[in-house]
């Protein structure tokens, strides 16, 4: 494994962690896990306003989104389905990138299309913040912006491209951080284009 870039502390980035092969062999395993699990619309609790990014998961627990909160739970919110299993390269890939961590109980698939993205947010629905996050993209590259512990303070930005991994860890554990658009055609993995992010996360205290 090369070694890792600490963006800030606690935000490690490894540039190409997947080599193309090992890319394609993930993408077949979400194209599996999406057939049993099809990628759902999440909505802000509230108003029920769409996100413009597509989600599925997979693992004991997936997070969903709807008018009634933000949650983890057990069943696909459209199916009623268990989640499909975790394959076994994401648990090798949080053993690698999260070593001592306890095991991940959710791996949260998000899709977006050229025109989606993610606004500036904390990921902070799991009981188990002492445990990292780990990201792995796939497809299309997105400009990924992260900030501090407060919203509107400075922020960095930079290229999340196919194959690249991210641990979130320590004090980046709730750094507020948001997608702000994928460069559409800059990636031949996903046949349709598009970007898959998957993050793998520990929800229940260890
Ligand atoms: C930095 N996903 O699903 S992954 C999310 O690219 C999410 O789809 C983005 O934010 C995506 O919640 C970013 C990398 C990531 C995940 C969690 C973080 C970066 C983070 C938590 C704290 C700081
Ligand atoms: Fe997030």
């Amino acid at each position: 494994m090369k070694p890792a870039l600490e963006i800030i502390p606690g935000l490690l980035y490894w540039s190409g962690y997947l080599d193309r092969p090992a890319q394609e062999a993930l993408c077949e395993a979400v194209r599996a896990i999406l057939a049993a699990a099809p990628l759902f619309q999440p909505r802000m609790p509230g108003s029920g306003k769409p996100f413009s990014v597509s989600m599925s998961n997979c693992g004991p627990l997936g997070w969903v989104a709807d008018e009634a909160g933000y949650r983890y739970q057990a069943v696909h919110p459209a199916t009623g389905a268990p989640w499909p299993a975790m394959p076994a390269a994401l648990i090798e890939a949080w053993a690698e990138l999260a070593p001592g961590a306890p095991s991940p109980e959710a791996c949260l698939i998000n899709y977006y299309d050229a025109g989606a993205r993610m606004g500036p947010h904390q990921d902070r629905d799991e009981a188990e913040l002492a445990a990292p996050i780990v990201s792995l993209s796939l497809g299309d590259t997105a400009l990924f912006r992260v900030g501090g512990l407060t919203r509107g303070g400075p922020t960095r930005s930079f290229r999340l491209s196919s194959g690249d991994a991210m641990t979130l860890g320590g004090p980046a554990r709730l750094a507020f951080h948001g997608v702000d658009r994928i460069v559409a055609g800059s990636s031949t993995l996903l046949g349709e284009g598009g970007r898959i992010n998957l993050t793998m996360r520990r929800v229940n205290r260890a």
